[in-house]
C-alpha cells in the first residue's frame, strides 16, 4: 500500500495524542517529528518509533518530501509556520486556536489560497462520536429546523488546564481555548451567527483571562443558540471533558447528556442511544471523547487531500469561528450585542 507521509510540528502536551492517533490511519506513515526544542523532537522520534527529528520546519521540508504536515503548535506561532509551508506548498492540518487575531488568520487563510493548497483547522470537537451522532439522529429522525441549541462545557477538573500552563497567562483565555470549538458546534447544528452577547466571569484567580463565560447566539437562519463554559463547575462526577447539548428542532428535540446518553423526543415518544468513543488502546478518560476525535479528525483531513476537497473545518470555514470568539470578548468589554460580518 502506497502511504501518505506526513511530518508533525510540536512535540508538547497535546501532540502525543496527535502522533497515536496517526498510527490508527493504514494509509498514512508519520516520517518526522519537528520541534524547537530538539530534545522533544528526539524524544517523540523515539518514544513513538518516527525516521526522522529537526528543529528547524525548512530543513525538515528541504530534506523530505512531505504529503502533508500537521501543526501541534499553540496560536501565536502559527502565522509564522503558515508562511513556510504555503510557501512549499505543503498541505497542513493545524491546532486550534488558528491564531490569536482575526488579522492573522485572514493574512494564513490567503497565504494558502495563494499558493492553492490545502488548510484545515485541526476543529476536533464536531468530529467527536457523540456529537456526530447527535448530528445524525436529527437527520434521520427528520427533526427538521433547529430553534434552540444549549451547547455546555462545565468541570472543575484542573486536568483540563494543568498540563497546558500556557493557558494561565493568557488575557483571553476560555473563550478562545474552548469557545472556538463551542462556537464551532454551534455553527455546525444552527448555521452561521448573525450577532451575539456575552458575559464573562474570572472565578479562579491563578488566571488572568476569563474563566467562565455565557453567550447568547442569534442565528442567520432563525435559531437561538445558548453557549456556555466553566472551569468552577462543581459536579460529581466531574463533567470534564464532555460537552453537553440540548437541540430543539420544529418536529422533536435531542439531548446529548453526561456518559454519552442520547435521548430523542419525537410525537410523544422517547428514545434512548449511546455513543461511547471507540476505546483504542491509548485512550483514557476523562480524555477518551477528545483523544478519539482526533483519529476522526485526521480521517477527515486525509479524505480531503486525496479527494482534492476543501476540509470540512478549511481555514476559511473557521474564521467565521474565530470571529464568534472575538465578538465575544468585544461584547462583554462593551456590554453590547455585537453584530458580526463574515
Ligand atoms: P505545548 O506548548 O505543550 O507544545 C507546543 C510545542 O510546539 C512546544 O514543544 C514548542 O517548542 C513547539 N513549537 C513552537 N513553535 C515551534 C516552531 N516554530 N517549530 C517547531 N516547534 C515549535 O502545547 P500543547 O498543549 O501541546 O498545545 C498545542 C496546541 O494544541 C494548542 O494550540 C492547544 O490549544 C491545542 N490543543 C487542542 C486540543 C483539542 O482538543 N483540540 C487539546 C489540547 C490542546
Ligand atoms: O485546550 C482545550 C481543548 O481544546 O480541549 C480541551 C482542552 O485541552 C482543555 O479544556
Amino acid at each position: 500500500m502506497i502511504k501518505l507521509k506526513g511530518a508533525l510540528i510540536g512535540c508538547g502536551f497535546f501532540a502525543s495524542n496527535h502522533i497515536l492517533a496517526w498510527k490508527e490511519i493504514n494509509n498514512v506513515e508519520i516520517i518526522a517529528v519537528c520541534d524547537l526544542n530538539i530534545k522533544k523532537a528526539n524524544l517523540f522520534k523515539k518514544r513513538y518509533k518516527i525516521k526522522y527529528s529537526y528543529d528547524s520546519i525548512t530543513l525538515m521540508i528541504e530534506d523530505l518530501a512531505l504529503d502533508f504536515v500537521d501543526v501541534v503548535t499553540t496560536m501565536e506561532t502559527h502565522l509564522n509556520i503558515c508562511k513556510i509551508l504555503s510557501n512549499y506548498r505543503i498541505s497542513t492540518s493545524i491546532q486550534k486556536p488558528f491564531s490569536d487575531n482575526l488579522v492573522d488568520a485572514k493574512k494564513i487563510v490567503n497565504l494558502y489560497k495563494k499558493n492553492k493548497t490545502i488548510l484545515m483547522v485541526h476543529e476536533n470537537f464536531r468530529w467527536q462520536t457523540p456529537i456526530m451522532k447527535i448530528k445524525k439522529l436529527i437527520s434521520s429522525h427528520k427533526l427538521g429546523k433547529p430553534i434552540y441549541s444549549k451547547i455546555s462545557f462545565r468541570h472543575s477538573n484542573p486536568v483540563g488546564y494543568i498540563n497546558q500552563p500556557y493557558l494561565y497567562k493568557l488575557k483571553k483565555y476560555l473563550i478562545l481555548d474552548v469557545g472556538i470549538h463551542l462556537y464551532d458546534l454551534s455553527r455546525f447544528f444552527m448555521g452561521n451567527a448573525k450577532n451575539l452577547f456575552t458575559v464573562n466571569q474570572n472565578t479562579n484567580k491563578k488566571f488572568k483571562g476569563e474563566t467562565n463565560f455565557t453567550t447568547l447566539i442569534n442565528h442567520k437562519d432563525g435559531g437561538v443558540s445558548i453557549v456556555d463554559a466553566s472551569i468552577s463547575s462543581i459536579k460529581k462526577p466531574d463533567r470534564f471533558a464532555q460537552t453537553l447539548i440540548s437541540i430543539e428542532c420544529q418536529n422533536g428535540s435531542i439531548d446529548l447528556d453526561y456518559n454519552y446518553k442520547i435521548t430523542l423526543h419525537k410525537k410523544n415518544k422517547k428514545t434512548f442511544y449511546s455513543a461511547k468513543p471507540i476505546n483504542y488502546k491509548w485512550i483514557s478518560k476523562p480524555w477518551d471523547q477528545i483523544q478519539e476525535s482526533v483519529v476522526n479528525t485526521h480521517k477527515h483531513f486525509i479524505k480531503s487531500l486525496i479527494n482534492n476537497r476543501i476540509p470540512d473545518t478549511s481555514g476559511k470555514d473557521n474564521l467565521r469561528s474565530l470571529e464568534m470568539v472575538f465578538a465575544s470578548y468585544s461584547s462583554f468589554y462593551s456590554n453590547k450585542n455585537i453584530k458580526l460580518k463574515l
